[in-house]
Parts: structure tokens; C-alpha cells; sequence
């Protein structure tokens, strides 16, 4: 039998298709659990718990809530930032980036019980983390956001590409994606895309999700 984080890695290029994360900033007043489970119907096919105010006690509860919607459908549930909440809720992944407890430092503490996602600065940090245990990467940003104050200036596709063809691991683009430019990310050798305000801020976010889901998937088709 294999194990359960063996099965995910399996899976990983699939389930990161369409990856969202949630924001509460952003979600215009519904819940998380809400945003999930429409984001689900329309398509998205790994879900990310990202906490940046609040108490951890109210991730925990939120966190429960999403995962359940998550489990309901069969979509890998991932924790941002905080190993200790990943592990309390028993998810199926932890996202670490230069801020958070280092690759291999999560790795240790989650063993083999979980994926783990990180956000590499650069090529190097890429390879080292690949090296440390990571599971996927997310690369960005793409283009230009507003969403994450401290995120930089775009990276652009062909950053992005050289870490696709340098490492072995599962890799997303992040920043400014839409359905109108999540094409070139995927054609840079990406298996999809990470969103948030694209989905989270939409009037419709089933609607929203299915855009740019479609548009992944026909770029997969394309590059097949
Ligand atoms: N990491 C790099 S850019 C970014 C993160 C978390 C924000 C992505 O949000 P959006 O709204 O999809 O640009
Ligand atoms: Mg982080």
C-alpha cells in the first residue's frame, strides 16, 4: 500500500491544475468555506488555506471548515505558512516560502505525512528546495499583483520556464493570473496555475474558476 503523501506526489501534476488560495481581504464579506466550495464546482483542483490576519484559533475553525468541503470533493487541502496548523488539522500539504520554517526544516517536522509546496526566490533557491524535500514549487510572481504587498516585481515566463526545465518536481506560476494570461504559464512548462483575487474577488466564483481551468487545460492540450 502506498502511503497517503506518495499517492498526492502521484497525483500532484493533475491536482495542481487550478490551485486556490483563499483571502479573506479579498472574499468581499463570504466565508472561506463558501469561496472553496463554489471555486470547487467550477474546477479548482487544489485548495490553499493562506491566514494572514486574524487568530490562529479562527485559522484552526476556518481551517476545519475548508477542509471538510475539500474532503467532500476529493481535493487536496494545503496549508500556508504555519507548519503547526497543517499539522494540527492533519492536511494534505503545507506551502512554506523564505519567511516561513525552511524546506527542510518542515520536512522533518511533517515527515512523510504531508506534501510540501514552496515559493523559491530563485533558481538556486529552486534546486535547493527540490533537494530539501520539496514536493511542487510556485513561481512568481508571474505578472504584476496586488494582492501580496511584499511579493516583488514579475518574474515573468521565462524565469519561470528555466525553473520548470531545472527541476524534477511539479511547478505552478502565481501572481496576476486570469484566465486571459494563464496560457503562456502553462506553456512555460508549468502544470497550472495558482490564483487568488482572479477567483476569490470574482462576482461568480464557480464562473470565475471554470474561465481559467479552461484555459489551463486547453494550453495542457496544446502543449500534449
Ligand atoms: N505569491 C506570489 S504572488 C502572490 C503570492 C501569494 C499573490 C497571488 O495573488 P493574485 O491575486 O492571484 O495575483
Ligand atoms: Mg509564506
Amino acid at each position: 500500500m502506498m502511503d497517503r503523501r506518495a499517492q498526492l506526489v502521484r497525483r500532484l501534476p493533475d491536482a495542481l491544475r487550478l490551485y486556490v488560495l483563499t483571502d479573506r481581504r479579498l472574499a468581499r464579506g463570504r466565508d472561506e468555506a463558501r469561496i472553496v466550495a463554489e471555486a470547487i464546482a467550477g474546477g479548482a483542483t487544489a485548495i490553499q488555506l493562506r491566514w494572514k490576519t486574524g487568530p490562529l484559533s479562527e485559522a484552526l475553525r476556518v481551517g476545519r471548515e475548508v477542509q471538510a468541503v475539500c474532503r467532500a470533493a476529493g481535493v487536496p487541502f494545503i496549508v500556508n505558512d504555519r507548519v503547526d496548523l497543517a499539522l494540527v488539522l492533519e492536511a494534505d500539504g503545507v506551502h512554506v516560502g523564505v519567511d516561513d520554517l525552511p524546506v527542510a526544516a518542515t520536512r522533518a517536522l511533517v515527515g512523510a505525512r504531508m506534501i510540501v509546496g514552496y515559493s523559491p526566490p530563485t533558481l538556486e533557491a529552486a534546486l535547493a528546495a527540490e533537494r530539501e524535500g520539496a514536493d511542487y514549487l510556485g513561481v512568481g510572481p508571474i505578472y504584476g499583483t496586488g494582492t501580496k504587498a511584499d511579493a516583488g516585481a514579475p518574474v515573468g515566463v521565462e524565469h519561470l520556464a528555466r525553473i520548470v526545465q531545472a527541476v524534477r518536481i511539479p511547478v505552478v506560476g502565481i501572481g496576476g493570473i486570469t484566465a486571459a494570461n494563464a496560457g503562456p504559464v502553462v506553456a512555460a512548462g508549468a502544470v497550472g496555475v495558482a490564483v487568488i483575487s482572479a477567483v476569490v474577488a470574482a462576482d461568480d466564483v464557480a464562473a470565475a474558476a471554470r474561465a481559467i481551468r479552461a484555459a489551463v487545460d486547453a494550453a495542457r492540450e496544446h502543449r500534449a
